[in-house]
């Protein structure tokens, strides 16, 4: 078998590219982050080859018996680190662990009480573009004009007045962390089941360094790759297997069926049909890395790095929304610069930083162009940066920002960039 380089040159280069691009782009996108070795080494194994269709020990293909230890391993090790009575490794995303929960919670017409989109929600928690708009009635609240953070009366307030089935916690830009006690006593007061996706925050939660919501969540999802460091992929979990006998999740006829029932099948045969079981591996490795000393120290520092930016950028004259963050990201509101979110993302661009563009609550600009830039520290955290460079990299950003049509700015801050990344280097391999 010949090595990619000889057998597709083409796509060998383009990888070659993006290499050389994540080694020397400052990237500061919330959701991203840097996998190690060991976690793309299980990406690219044998594993990628088998079936696994099941679960362990009950599966529906033959020459399980090495998956099915790898994934009782991912399964052990993934409970351990989130004190979760059960948890589901299968899901191949995000989007498909929430797919699950729906399937397993809710009927369509049911209605969904979700963070607002625009303020900073997520696409699968009641977007009218994504299945669970279109399948499911969504109801949203939202973060507070004045202070940008969620004020826990008015959403007591709005449950009420819609009676949701589910209500969602967690999003892909708010900064702060969530009073679960009080949304799970919401969802008592309503009957309805709560559900948080912790995609964003996972890494920082296992660690303690955020709340843990399984204890008050009927249901948790998750991404594995963001703070949490892992391959691409989803998770579902449970705090209690217990509470299993609210009446609208047991099947007309047959048994109540245990709420991990429920979801597994949601997700198999629900949903997806065979795991990624390399994927499943890498997850496994994930954890175990996850469950070390040394990623605690790695989240401490993610959020030290996050505020030290927060500040800075406030000290320069912009305003973050909800002044400030308890997590790995912030998000800047550029109008008072008189700027728009298009504009900086592109100019940062240019000078090989890289952020994304994002709405602010109560935007006035389109999702394509925005009022917004949300800028996390996961990635860059990982490459060994701390507070001062930071810093720097705000000072940075402010400079393409102040002229983000000079390329001359552009050429500048690109070099700083540059040594700053030969500062804290990152992958010496393309192809392992
Ligand atoms: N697209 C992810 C993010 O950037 O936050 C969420 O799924």
């Amino acid at each position: 078998m010949k090595p990619i380089k000889n057998q597709d040159p083409q796509i060998f280069e383009l990888l070659e590219k993006e290499t050389d691009r994540q080694n020397y782009n400052l990237e500061l996108i919330a959701s991203e982050n840097f996998a190690s070795r060991a976690i793309m080494e299980a990406q690219g194994s044998v594993l990628t080859n088998k079936y696994a269709e099941g679960y362990p020990g009950k599966r529906y293909y033959g020459g399980c018996e090495f998956a099915d230890v790898i994934e009782d391993i991912a399964r052990d090790r993934a409970k351990k680190l989130y004190n979760a009575d059960w948890v589901n490794v299968q899901p191949h995303s995000g989007a498909s662990a929430n797919a699950a929960v729906y399937l397993a919670f809710m009927k369509p017409g049911d209605t969904l009480l979700g963070f607002d989109l625009s303020h900073g929600g997520h696409l699968t928690h009641g977007s009218p573009v994504n299945f669970s708009g279109i399948y499911f009635k969504p109801e949203f609240y939202g973060v507070e004009k004045e202070t940008g953070r969620l004020d826990m009366d008015k959403i007591r307030d709005k449950a009420k007045a819609v009676n949701p089935k589910m209500i969602s916690i967690g999003a892909s830009a708010y900064s702060r962390d969530y009073d679960y006690e009080t949304f799970r006593s919401i969802a008592d007061e309503v009957g309805a089941f709560l559900w948080m996706d912790m995609a964003h925050t996972a890494g920082l939660i296992a660690t303690g360094n955020l709340k843990n919501p399984l204890p008050h969540a009927h249901v948790v999802t998750t991404t594995t790759h963001k703070t949490l460091r892992g391959p691409r992929g989803g998770l579902i979990l449970i705090g209690k297997d217990g509470e299993n006998t609210m009446g609208k999740v047991a099947p007309k006829s047959g048994r109540v069926k245990n709420w991990s029932e429920l979801l597994d099948s949601a997700v198999f045969p629900g949903t997806q049909g065979g795991p990624l079981m390399h994927i499943v591996a890498a997850k496994a490795v994930a954890f175990g890395e996850a469950l070390q000393d040394d990623f605690k120290t790695y989240q401490t520092q993610v959020q030290k790095n996050a505020k030290a930016l927060a500040a800075k950028f406030m000290e320069l004259g912009y305003k973050i929304v909800s002044d400030g963050t308890d997590n790995h990201l912030i998000l800047i509101d550029l109008r008072n610069k008189g700027l728009n979110g298009k504009i900086a993302e592109e100019a940062l661009g240019k000078a090989a930083i890289t952020v994304n563009k994002n709405m602010v609550p109560f935007d006035t600009e389109s999702p394509f162009v925005t009022s917004g830039i949300r800028i996390g520290s996961p990635a860059m955290t990982t490459r060994g940066l701390k507070e001062a460079e930071f810093e720097q990299i705000a000072v940075l950003i402010d400079r393409v920002l102040q002229k983000p049509d000079d390329e001359q700015v552009h050429q500048s801050v690109e070099n700083e960039v540059r040594e700053l990344c030969e500062r804290f280097p990152l992958y010496d391999f393309v192809i392992l």
